[in-house]
């Protein structure tokens, strides 16, 4: 049966599928074996949240079983962010009887078009001997960088057919862009020229893991680091002295900021993705990126240079000379939940931080500082992703900690009942402030559109989460990180 193959063609990147099925996806379930672990998530989107987070904690491509149009519909929210975030999926939708297609029945719908705009690529299966071949093509889409979503569409009926052609092949898929040795070159002398330069570093940094290239380009040249607006994985870890800060959410401010250097050299992160673009970013400098990311470098219009940011920095690091060190640091301003997070420094060390506390990133960083794979948030500006996507670290035998505002806690707090389901650490810190803070802040209104009241902790104790809320911050965190337990701490500011 079509099933079973399937099943062997996936095991070849993982054990597990995150899912949420409906009747198009029952022959899909059929061919899977007991070995095959399929996570139940309670919304279609929360399933894509997960894979996620498996992709975070294993660097293995993630698998989602998502239902016909419905189903993916209502995910699109969730694979929007893994196309922005790069996170390699592959989206097994199921669809109705190939043989009916045209008589457009209930749950039909345009599955390839439909996510089209959101993924890497989509196909759907015409026949049983096209499957395979489609998730061959599209695991390795989703796995050459820039990674990202990919979606296939499988009539439910070819899974119980026998597929005639027998593809026994493993994929073997290698894409390391590789960086011309000319040009680093040629980049790492114009930097030689330049007498204050600033570098902007973002997430690459941590999914190629070249912390350890950065560290030593950084002391050899001697130059301020700057982590790209919003990054959303550590891009730095190295010696402190050279860390200016993350930069600010608006263009203006981040023109300010590195206005008093003559070059920037941006690598493996973006300065695009700001949440207010109010100023053209760095007009008139002289300005240098390297991403590994060509829809990224396509956008910019200064010197791009798409290629592997890890080996850019190894070869750079042969040829830079040492500046004379002139940093500007980021100014922040104080926070309210400054003492609830300075009694958190450290607890990077034994969690992974899921960061989704719109108003707080900034102060949540400052506390917590920056260490390879051990901070995440998501590209997109998309709240409801860190519960899920914790979840999937969790489940992969990651420890998360999620820190979450009340607001955002509300979109997708289903995925504690996989969590509580399935088991695995993780513990949840809300910081109620009564709604949404950020949006009351930026717009000055106090309307009551901006303030919905909820109870966090009830909802995750319905679903058998532990859960309590505190209004003694020290006491709620002691009791939140005390042990290994599943846990969730609300804590109310106002
Ligand atoms: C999916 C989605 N819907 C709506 C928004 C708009 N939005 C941004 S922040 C926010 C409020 C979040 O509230 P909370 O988590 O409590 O954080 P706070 O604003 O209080 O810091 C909303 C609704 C969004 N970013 N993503």
């Amino acid at each position: 049966m079509l099933g079973n193959k399937v099943y062997e063609f996936l095991s070849q990147f993982t054990d597990r599928i995150y899912g949420n099925p409906g009747t198009t996806e029952l022959s899909f379930l059929k061919g899977k074996p007991e070995s095959f672990k399929y996570f139940l998530a309670l919304h279609d989107g929360i399933a894509v949240g997960m894979a996620e987070g498996y992709y975070l904690k294993e660097s293995k491509l993630g698998i989602v079983n998502l239902h016909a149009s419905p189903g993916l519909s209502n995910a699109m929210g969730f694979i929007n962010t893994a196309f922005l975030d790069r996170s390699p999926l592959l989206i097994i939708a199921g669809q109705q009887s190939s043989k009916f297609l045209n008589d457009e029945p209930r749950l039909y719908g345009d599955l390839t078009s439909m996510a089209k705009p959101f993924t890497k690529g989509s196909f759907e299966a015409k026949s049983e001997d096209e499957v395979i071949r489609l998730l061959m093509r599209a695991s390795k889409l989703a796995l050459t960088p820039p990674y990202g979503p990919v979606m296939v569409s499988i009539p439910e009926d070819l899974q119980l057919k026998e597929a005639t052609r027998n593809e026994r092949r493993k994929v073997k898929h290698d894409v390391s862009l590789c960086c011309n040795e000319e040009s680093v070159k040629e980049v790492v002398e114009r930097v030689n020229s330049h007498e204050r330069v600033a570098l902007v570093v973002g997430y690459e940094i941590d999914v190629f893991n070249a912390h350890d290239e950065l560290n030593d380009f950084v002391i050899k040249g001697g130059l301020p680091v700057y982590a790209e607006p919003f990054s959303s994985r550590a891009p730095y870890s190295g010696d402190s002295k050279f860390f200016m800060g993350d930069l600010p959410r608006r263009s203006s401010e981040i023109n300010n900021v590195l206005k008093e250097y003559s070059m920037v050299l941006v690598i493996g992160g973006s300065l695009g993705n700001v949440l207010f673009p109010d100023d053209e970013i760095l007009k008139g400098k002289e300005v240098v990126q390297i991403t590994q990311d060509w829809m990224e470098a396509s956008k910019r219009p200064w010197d791009t240079f798409v290629c592997n940011p890890k080996q850019f920095l190894k070869l750079a690091s042969i040829h830079i000379s040492q500046h004379k060190f002139v940093g500007k640091k980021v100014e922040r301003k104080p926070s309210p939940v400054d003492k609830i997070f300075q009694e958190l420094s450290g607890v990077s060390q034994r969690y992974a931080v899921f960061d989704e506390a719109p108003s707080y990133r900034e102060a949540l960083r400052a506390s917590l500082g920056y260490r390879r794979n051990s901070l995440f948030s998501n590209r997109a500006g998309f709240i409801g992703w860190a519960i899920p996507a914790a979840f999937g670290y969790a489940s992969a035998g990651g420890s998360a900690l999620v820190v979450i505002g009340d607001g955002s806690f509300n979109y997708s707090f289903q995925a504690l009942w996989s969590a509580q389901k399935y088991g695995g650490r993780m513990k949840v810190l809300v910081i109620n402030n009564s709604g949404y803070n950020s949006l009351r802040g930026w717009s000055g209104l106090k309307d009551d559109i901006l303030s919905p009241e909820t109870s966090p902790w009830k909802l995750a104790s319905s679903y058998g989460f532990e859960a309590k809320e505190f209004d003694d911050y020290k006491r709620g965190l002691e009791w939140l990180l005390s042990d290994d337990a599943q846990k969730l701490v609300e804590l109310r500011i106002n």
